[in-house]
């Protein structure tokens, strides 16, 4: 109908460390968004599928060395890349569930060496800005529990500690920090009912940038 506004679908991030339940959420607020006829999809970052993200998965998984600086634009240009096909998603009415975002890119980068935050923040300035992040916290014991590290290049107690912190520093009013200490179904049914209501405050508002 001519004038009248679409309604958009929202964009919901999940971010936290290694092992905290990430994936096995994001899977499950999809099944459970589509259950409830909400159409969604999952996307994941790094997205190792593209030329740069296969770039970017030979590096994690230490075939290859890429200098830190060049890694992390890297990581970023996989966003950018993904942005026109997000950003149609998103306004024909498809909520995106987000397995890991620019918060994981500035938290993992500026736990290296001479590598700021700001600095790190700089190429994702201008994404898409999600209506939600819900990150999953857990403590290393815990995390312990579920497993031993594998064997790509992050996975390892230093970094995840320093990725944590970083994490910390970069929560605002979007985020809802979540205990992931719980069964996979009792945390799938928290986000889920908070994940509704950013599907339904989102339908009408303009999509945003990102730390502009
Ligand atoms: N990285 C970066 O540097 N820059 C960037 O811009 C981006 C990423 C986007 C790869 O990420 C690395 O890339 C990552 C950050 C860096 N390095 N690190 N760390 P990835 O997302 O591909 O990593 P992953 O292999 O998927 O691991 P993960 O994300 O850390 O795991 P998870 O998704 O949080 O957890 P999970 O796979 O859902 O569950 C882990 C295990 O725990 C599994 O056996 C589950 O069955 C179990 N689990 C899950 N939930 C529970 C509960 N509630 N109770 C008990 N057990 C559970
Ligand atoms: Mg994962």
């Amino acid at each position: 109908m001519p004038g009248s506004v679409a309604e958009r679908g929202a964009f919901i991030v999940f971010e936290g460390c290694d092992k905290s339940g990430k994936s096995t959420q994001c899977s499950q607020l999809v099944q459970r968004l589509n259950d409830a006829g909400v159409k969604a999809e999952l996307l994941k970052f790094p997205d190792r599928t593209t030329t740069i993200g296969k770039m970017i998965n030979s590096y994690l998984q230490q075939s290859c060395q890429i200098e830190d600086h060049a890694i992390h634009l890297l990581f970023t240009a996989n966003r950018w890349e993904a942005m026109p096909r997000m950003t149609e998603l998103l306004q024909s009415g498809v909520t995106l569930v987000v397995d890991r975002y620019s918060f994981s890119g500035v938290a993992y980068s500026a736990a290296k060496p001479d590598f700021s935050v700001e600095w790190c923040q700089q190429p994702e300035r201008g994404l898409l800005r999600p209506d939600h992040v819900f990150y999953l916290t857990l403590s290393p014991e815990v995390a312990a529990q579920r497993g031993d590290y594998g064997t790509e290049r992050y996975e390892k107690k230093e970094i995840q500690a320093k990725a944590a912190a970083n994490f910390d520093l970069l929560k605002d009013e979007t985020w809802t920090v979540i205990n992931a200490d719980k069964t996979k179904e009792d945390l799938s049914t928290e986000i889920f009912e908070h994940a509704m209501k950013v599907v339904d405050s989102s339908k009408q508002a303009e999509l945003a940038q990102l730390w502009l």
